[in-house]
C-alpha cells in the first residue's frame, strides 16, 4: 500500500487529533534529544488506547512500512528518533497517560506507558508508596520509554533497574497482536520471562503499551551526606564501607569530580557545598520509619571515612530544603554540560572493583590524546556505573567534534572498559548511536542469538529499524 493510502486508512483509525503532519508539529519528534540526527517521517500517530495501537501496526506492517514508538524522547543513544527513509511512521504514547489502578496492599502500580514518570511516582505517593525509579528527566520522560530503555538513575543501587521493578508489562506485537501480561505477580515461574525480552527491547520486538511496577512504602526519613573527597578517592572502598556500616540502607551513592562540580557551581544551590581535591559524595539513606536513625548511622560512618583519610570535609543536609538543594546540583549536571557547549558522553560501566583502575586508565588515554581536553565525569558509583564525558571545547563545531571523538578517542575508552570487564552502555541503551559498538564488543553467540530473537519476533523488520541490532548484519 503506499504511503497516501496508508496514511488515509490511520486517519480513518485515529481520527484527526490522532495523525500529524504538519511539519511545524512534528519537528520535536523527528530529532533526538541532544540533536545530533533529524529523521523524517509520514506522520507522527498519536493513539489513545492499546487497540488504536494495535490497529494502527496492522495497518503499517501490511503496508510494509516502519514504526518507530516514542515516550517523551529523551534518549541518548537516537533510541527514538526515526530514520531519514520517510517509510517509518512516529508513533508517541503521549495521549495513553491513564493511571489504570493501584494495589495499595499488593504494593503494585498499574499504567498505560505514555505516563509521564513523575505522574506515575505521584500515584504511588498518593497512597504513601514510592515507584523507586528516579532521573533526572523525570518530569519529561514516559514509562514507557523507561521500560523500553531498561531506565537506569539514581537509586539502582537500592532498587534495580526498571527490569527490576517490572512485574508485567502490555506490549503490541510486530503483527497488531497484544501480548497482556500485565500480572501483579511476584512468582510466576512459568518458562522463560517473555516480558523481559521487550524491556531494555528500544521498541524493536514491539511497542509497550503498559506497565506493572512493584513500589516500596515510600520512605519518610533520609540522610542526605554531601562528603569532600580527599584526592584519589578509593570508591569501591569507600561503597563496601558504606554498605557494609548502614546496614545496606544506602539508596544513592554518587560521585561528582571538581571538574563536572564546576559546571553547576553557579546554581545558588551550591553555596556553601563544597568541593574536595578528589571531588564529592552524595550519599543518601533511606528508610521508611523514624525507628531507623538514619542521620545517626550515616554520621558514623562519615566518621569513619574521614578517619580513613578518603574525606576532607561532609555536610549532613538540614531538612529537606538542604536535601533537595544537594540533589538539584547532582540533577543538572547534564544540562551544566549543555550549558558549557555540549560533551561527548561515554555511559561505562565495570565491576564496581575496577572503577579506580578504569579512572587511571581513561585518563592516561585522554591525556594521551589531547592534554588539553576537559573532562566531566560523574557517576552511580554503586552502580559501577560512570559518565565519562569529553567536553567540547569553546569555539569547536559540537558535532564535529563528537563525530572526532566518537572516531578517535571513544573507542580507547571502550577498549579500556572492555578489557576490565565492563560495557559501553551502562544504562542509555543502544539506539541508533551505539549499534556498531553492539556489533563489535558483543560476544558474537550473544549477537547471534538478538538477531535471532529480532527476526521471531518481527520477521519484517518494521519495529523501529535501524535501532539496536540489525537482523541482517
Ligand atoms: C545522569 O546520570 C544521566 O545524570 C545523564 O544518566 C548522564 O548526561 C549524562 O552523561
Ligand atoms: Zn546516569
Amino acid at each position: 500500500m503506499p504511503v497516501d493510502a496508508t496514511l488515509a486508512a490511520l486517519r480513518a483509525l485515529l481520527g484527526p487529533s490522532g495523525v500529524v503532519t504538519a511539519g511545524d508539529v512534528t519537528a520535536r519528534y523527528l530529532v533526538d534529544q541532544r540533536e545530533f540526527v533529524q529523521g523524517t517521517t509520514p506522520a507522527v500517530l498519536r493513539p489513545a488506547s492499546t487497540e488504536e495501537v494495535a490497529a494502527a501496526v496492522k495497518i503499517i506492517a501490511a503496508a510494509g512500512l516502519g514504526v518507530v514508538a516514542q515516550g517523551g524522547n529523551t534518549s541518548y543513544c537516537g533510541g527514538a528518533t526515526p530514520d531519514r527513509s520517510g517509510r517509518q511512521f512516529v508513533l508517541s504514547l503521549e495521549r495513553m497517560n491513564r493511571i489504570r489502578s493501584i494495589d495499595p496492599l499488593g504494593f503494585t502500580l498499574s499504567v498505560d506507558a505514555g505516563v509521564i514518570l513523575v505522574d506515575a511516582q505521584a500515584a504511588a505517593a498518593s497512597e504513601n508508596l514510592m515507584l523507586p525509579m528516579s532521573l533526572g528527566s523525570e518530569g519529561s520522560c514516559r514509562v514507557g520509554g523507561n521500560i523500553g530503555t531498561n531506565a537506569g538513575g539514581l537509586s539502582v543501587l537500592r532498587y534495580g533497574m526498571t527490569r527490576d521493578l517490572a512485574l508485567g508489562i502490555e506490549a503490541v506485537l510486530a503483527d497488531g497482536s497484544i501480548l497482556n501480561d500485565m500480572r501483579r505477580l511476584r512468582k510466576n515461574n512459568t518458562g522463560y520471562d517473555v516480558k523481559q525480552s521487550f524491556i531494555g527491547g528500544e521498541g524493536t520486538l514491539g511497542i509497550v503499551t503498559g506497565a506493572v511496577f512493584k513500589l516500596i512504602p515510600a520512605p519518610t526519613h533520609h540522610a542526605t551526606g554531601w562528603l569532600q573527597l580527599a584526592d584519589a578517592p578509593p570508591l569501591a572502598q569507600m561503597l563496601a564501607l558504606v554498605r557494609r556500616e548502614t546496614a545496606d540502607l544506602v539508596s544513592s551513592f554518587e560521585y561528582i569530580t571538581p571538574g563536572t562540580l564546576d559546571l553547576v557551581r553557579a546554581d545558588p544551590a551550591a553555596a556553601g557545598l563544597g568541593c574536595g581535591p578528589g571531588g564529592v559524595l552524595l550519599v543518601e539513606l533511606s528508610a521508611a520509619s523514624a525507628r531507623v536513625p538514619v542521620e545517626e548511622i550515616l554520621a558514623g560512618t562519615i566518621e569513619q571515612m574521614v578517619e580513613q583519610g578518603w574525606v576532607t570535609d561532609a555536610f549532613l543536609a538540614q531538612g529537606d530544603r538542604q536535601r533537595a538543594d544537594m540533589w538539584r546540583l547532582r540533577e543538572t549536571i547534564p544540562e551544566g554540560e549543555k550549558k558549557a557547549g555540549g560533551s561527548v558522553k561515554h555511559d561505562i560501566s565495570v565491576p564496581i572493583s575496577e572503577l579506580n583502575e578504569f579512572i587511571a586508565r581513561g585518563g592516561a588515554a585522554v591525556a594521551a590524546y589531547d592534554p588539553s581536553l576537559r573532562l566531566s565525569f560523574y557517576g552511580h558509583v554503586g552502580d559501577g556505573n560512570l559518565h565519562y564525558n569529553v567536553l567540547v571545547p569553546p569555539g569547536e563545531d559540537r558535532l564535529a567534534f563528537s563525530a572526532r571523538i566518537d572516531r578517535e578517542l571513544a573507542p580507547q575508552l571502550y577498549d579500556i572498559s572492555a578489557s576490565l570487564g565492563g560495557t559501553f552502555s551502562a544504562e542509555h541503551g543502544v539506539g541508533r548511536f551505539k549499534r556498531h559498538l553492539l556489533d563489535h564488543y558483543s560476544d558474537p553467540t550473544r549477537r547471534d542469538l538478538m538477531r535471532r530473537i529480532k527476526t521471531a519476533f518481527d520477521p519484517a523488520n518494521t519495529m523501529n529499524a535501524g535501532a539496536v541490532v540489525d537482523p541482517l548484519g
